[in-house]
């Protein structure tokens, strides 16, 4: 059973959706500028939902939604990165949540979804103090202008998807040392954050939202085991460790100790780090991943899509390989909803925090039929399952209070465009053709409908 208030929602990211990409004193962000195949969307348009927000959560409210989560963007609200507070972005967002309140709907914001500021990630982006020190800045405006419409505050999305993947989603690559230098900042920054929301706005919450998947050993054999345990503290546990104990994870530090690099809480950090700490746990779940000790001579597996799971790997420590246990979906994306129970009851273990899922959903090829409908039943039983999941892991004790499904509506896709949708409301227009960007409410919004009404899918 799921807990009477359980905060039914729907999740978004300002630059896949919004467009207005140089409207109103928008200056650049890394996701922009970056390299993309011509033939995937960009985002100056996306699906116009900057200007189509009423409408947007006119009719998520239709379906029931409590609770929509939104990401702001920083190249809105201080388009330099670190000067000037931009009026026109302060006020659209007071009318985006002022829309919300009028419907019913409680706002979850996301500080930052993998967009920078270009012009901070010209001076060097997270390898730099500077731009925890901007980061900061930026936050302290959003809680002090949004303090008391905002009751739920993300930090930092999946930083650790982030860093691994770094190339496909910021179109550059960290060395080694960077990327865990950028670790560090990332972490001291959503510290920072936790600090500033607790002091300026008591009211509200505030939490990390890291992607959280259970890594699984290929094998029994002693060697791939090990290779899982690295790769659940790389991936997993080096995040959670670091937000809510204060602390390195060992299996990361020896891992880190093993390539040369030796991360420490600097001594003017610690009081920062361990004083300064979540009031809940978001956590973003697409799939399990499985890996096993590279064998000699292997490296990547060539021609996986699938940077979520299987294209993962490093030398002497591990590399992702195809669950034969498990299905796929159209992207290649392996599809195990028993492993979101395993994962939260893992998660609850170790951190005994409420959960909320900010974002779970199956990318596929949708078609919009002549009388404007969508038959997504594959969305519905992918939906309903990890749903099902979930319930199973609250019945055996895990306090998951929320689940916000990706995506409310469709939305350009980070890696594959807009041809790969996850809406719950269709988007009418294709990757190059912006057609009349009208929305089509898809057989999964009714269910979703249905499953609010009912608190659950098996009533
Ligand atoms: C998560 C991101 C989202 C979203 C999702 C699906 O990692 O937080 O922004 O994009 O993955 O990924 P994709 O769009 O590549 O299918």
């Amino acid at each position: 059973m799921l807990p009477a208030n359980f905060l039914w929602g729907a999740s978004l990211s300002a630059h896949q959706t919004e467009g207005a990409a140089t409207e109103d004193g928008k200056s650049q962000s890394v996701q922009d500028v970056r390299q993309r195949n011509p033939k995937i969307a960009d985002f100056s348009v996306a699906a116009d939902h900057y200007h189509r927000y009423a409408e947007d959560i006119n009719l998520l409210a239709k379906a029931g939604i409590k609770a929509l989560r939104i990401s702001i963007p920083w190249t809105r609200i201080i388009p330099d990165g670190l000067g000037a507070v931009n009026p026109l972005a302060i006020k659209h967002y007071h009318h985006v949540f002022n829309e919300m309140h009028n419907q019913g709907i409680e706002p979850m914001v996301t500080t930052y979804h993998f967009d920078l500021p270009q012009v901070l990630q010209e001076q060097g982006g997270w390898i730099k103090q500077s731009t925890v020190t901007a980061y900061e800045k930026y936050v302290k405006v959003l809680f002090k202008e949004f303090g008391s419409e905002v009751k739920y505050w993300l930090t930092i999305n999946e930083p650790n998807v982030m860093l691994l993947a770094d190339r496909k989603i910021l179109g550059f690559s960290y060395t080694h040392q960077e990327r865990y230098q950028a670790f560090y900042n990332l972490m001291i920054a959503e510290k920072k954050a936790f600090q500033a929301c607790h002091q300026l706005c008591p009211q509200a919450q505030i939490g990390p939202v890291p992607n959280i998947s259970y890594v699984y050993p290929g094998s029994a054999k002693p060697q791939d085991i090990r290779a899982a345990e690295y790769f659940n503290a790389i991936r997993n546990w080096a995040y959670l460790d670091f937000s809510v104990r204060g602390i390195i994870n060992p299996i990361f530090q020896n891992y880190l100790h093993q390539t040369g690099i030796d991360l420490k809480i600097k001594a003017e950090d610690e009081e920062l780090v361990q004083q300064n700490f979540p009031d809940f746990l978001g956590m973003n779940y697409y799939t399990s991943v499985t890996v096993e000790y590279p064998k000699a001579g292997q490296n990547r597996t060539s021609g996986v899509s699938d940077q979520q799971s299987e294209d993962v790997y490093e030398k002497g420590f591990y590399k992702g390989l195809t669950n034969p246990y498990l299905s796929k979906n159209d992207f290649n994306w392996t599809v195990d909803p028993l492993g979101l129970q395993t994962t939260l009851e893992v998660v609850n273990d170790r951190y005994h925090l409420p959960i909320y899922i900010t974002e779970n959903g199956l990318g596929a090829y949708d078609e919009l039929t002549a009388d404007y409908q969508v038959h997504d039943d594959y969305r519905i039983n992918y939906l309903s399952a990890h749903l099902q999941s979930i319930q199973q892991a609250v019945d055996a004790g895990v306090p998951v209070q929320g689940y916000l499904p990706w995506s409310a509506i469709d939305l350009v896709s980070v890696h594959e465009g807009m041809k790969k949708r996850y809406g719950l409301i269709y988007v009418d227009r294709t990757e190059q053709d912006l057609k009349t960007l009208a929305r089509y409410p898809k057989d999964s919004y009714f269910w979703y409908q249905q499953v609010i009404k009912n608190n659950g899918v098996n009533k």
